[in-house]
């Protein structure tokens, strides 16, 4: 779906109109892929828009700068206040939101060190990432023939624009084989996520989801369904899991901001379950709308609105 054109972007304190927010074709991120980004969403409440975890998001931005030593020149809390004015400046009662810090336009060549960090943030309107009917009623995943790139090559703890190439050949791989999402093990194996999101099983009445140490990304929505789980009296265990693993789990979701929270209706063919959305699979969904649109006063902490 092409983005829908958005009032402003913010560029490096500024807010410039949609149609000047460019780089420059000599932009080093462009060539290299030296940059950092962040997903945050914004939804509808009763109480005007509500960033959902933002502080948590634009700290982990600066974690991943920290890994590629980009020095960010904003404070997290001017950070924070531009996303918040930004929302507010294009109208969106819901959208997406886009942070991005990357070595701009100056120098060229590999070395990371001489470059100057440009900081942007984006928004714009953005629906089902699975697509509804994905939502409601699962998704077809495939284990991808592309490995998660390992802690040691590019760090998956980092939310580096260029590691991100791994995900979209895994992606591009099983849409072309008929598949909505591809699930990528790590170099030694084991399960580690799906191109943009963390994924869970249920097994004998527990989650399980598999570690940072495979090459997952520390999710914020992993994090949040975690502890919403927790609150229903349901254990997650992070753990080593086999393809196998998937294949015979009782229920199985995948999370993300983007994607929110999708079941999984097959691995490789087999189907999960009874191939419908699993009852806590679609519990713990239910639960994390009804939070982030404000609609669960428990989670009111993690809602950041956009005004006061
Ligand atoms: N793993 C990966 C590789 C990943 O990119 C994401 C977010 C997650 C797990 C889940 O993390 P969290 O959003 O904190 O729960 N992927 C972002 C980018 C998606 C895109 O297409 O771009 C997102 O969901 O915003």
């Amino acid at each position: 779906m092409p983005i829908q054109a958005m009032k402003y972007v913010w560029m490096n304190g500024e807010l410039v109109p949609f149609e000047d927010a460019n780089v420059h074709v000599l932009t080093h991120a462009l060539h290299y892929g030296y940059g950092v980004f962040e997903g945050i969403r914004a939804y509808e409440t009763p109480q005007g828009s509500a960033i959902f975890r933002l502080t948590d998001h634009i700290n982990r931005f600066y974690e991943s700068a920290k890994i590629l030593m980009m020095e960010i020149p904003y404070t997290a809390t001017e950070l924070i206040e531009a996303t918040k004015r930004l929302v507010d400046e294009n109208g969106h009662a819901s959208c997406y939101i886009r942070p991005i810090a990357y070595l701009g336009y100056g120098e060229m060549g590999l070395n990371p060190l001489t470059g100057k960090t440009d900081v942007a943030i984006a928004t714009w309107p953005w629906g089902a990432y699975l697509g509804e009917e994905g939502l409601a009623r699962g998704i077809r995943a495939k284990i991808s023939s592309f490995k998660r790139h390992d802690p040691n090559i590019i760090p998956p703890a980092a939310k580096t624009t260029g590691g991100y190439i791994n995900s979209a050949l895994a992606k591009a791989e099983v849409i072309k084989a008929g598949y909505d999402e591809a699930i990528m093990l790590s170099g030694q194996g084991n399960v580690s996520e799906c191109t943009g999101e963390n994924i869970f099983i249920v097994k004998n009445g527990m989650l399980l989801t598999p570690s940072d140490a495979s090459g997952a990304l520390s999710g914020i929505t992993r994090k949040t369904i975690t502890q919403v789980a927790k609150d229903m009296g349901i254990e997650t265990h992070e753990a080593q899991l086999l393809r196998t693993d998937l294949y015979l789990a009782d229920e199985m979701f995948i999370t993300g901001t983007a994607a929110e929270v999708v079941p999984v209706s097959s691995v490789d063919d087999r189907v999960i379950g009874t191939g419908e959305p699993g009852k806590i699979s679609k519990e713990l969904q239910r639960r994390y709308f009804q939070i982030v649109t404000g609609s669960d006063p428990a989670y009111d902490h993690w809602l950041e609105y956009v005004k006061g």
